[in-house]
């Protein structure tokens, strides 16, 4: 798994780790515990007379109560972690975000509405910009370090889904609704992200790129890319992706 780069990351990687991978490994063990005492104490060659007990009421509630407070133990923590997800702090970024078959668009509202499309870059070009393979793109999400930023997902065709490991996010992009998700990057950096939901012959090639910089960065960035996506309206700054996806092609 990769590093965690939000703190709702950290709490979202501790639920795994920390929390439901050790409960896991514990009932593992304590099941093959009990079936190897019970496949050799009550092993037919040494009791050539079967016992015939049927109940044991101590041992019922035990089995009965002991589930109840495991699964206790994992719903408090997955119920804040749940609502932590879904209950963003008071936003200082908003950034509309729409799948494509086979890229993704980006908006910023109250940048003076900041619009671009962001296509994966071939081979050659991601081994000229030094980018990974198959997950760099032309242009990539900028955003501003330590400031909780309010992603606005949707599609423009079918489902596709917005995830960023390192963020612990994943949300659906679904055509005609608008699903809501959020983060606060707190180191500057580049962080990755793929389509997470099959949605087409290019599923595998609609990476997201998301570079989070010092605000005052950002700002400068903010400015620079109002004139440079001013140019272009997003809608019409790519030709339509061709429909036997074999290309997209780059104007
Ligand atoms: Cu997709």
């Amino acid at each position: 798994m990769q590093e965690p780069a939000t703190e709702l990351a950290r709490f979202g990687y501790w639920m795994y780790h920390d929390w439901l991978t050790p409960i896991i490994v514990a009932i593992t063990l304590f099941v093959l515990a009990l079936l190897v005492y019970i496949v050799v104490r009550f092993r037919a060659g040494a009791n050539p007379e079967p016992s015939k007990t049927s109940h044991n009421t101590l041992l019922e509630v035990v089995w009965t109560v002991a589930p109840v407070l495991i699964l206790v133990a994992i719903a408090v923590p997955s119920f804040r972690l749940l609502y932590a997800e879904y209950s963003p702090p008071k936003t200082d970024l908003t950034i509309k975000v729409t799948g494509h078959q086979w890229y993704w668009s980006y908006e910023y509202p109250d940048q003076d509405g900041i619009a671009f499309d962001s296509i994966m870059l071939t081979d050659e070009e991601a081994a000229k910009e030094q980018l990974p393979r198959l997950l760099g793109v032309d242009n990539r999400i900028v955003v501003p370090t330590g400031k909780t930023v309010k992603l606005l997902i949707t599609s423009a065709d079918v489902l596709h889904s917005f995830a960023i490991p390192a963020f612990f996010l994943k949300m659906d992009a679904v055509p005609g609704r608008v699903n809501e998700s959020w983060f606060n990057v707190e180191k500057p950096g580049i962080y990755y992200g793929q389509c997470s939901e099959l949605c087409g012959i290019r599923h595998g090639f609609m990476p997201i790129m998301i570079e989070a910089m010092e605000p005052a960065k950002f700002d400068a960035w903010v400015a620079e890319a109002k004139t440079k996506f001013a140019a272009v309206p997003p809608a019409n700054q790519y030709a339509q992706a061709d429909v036997a996806g074999d290309v997209i092609v780059r104007q």
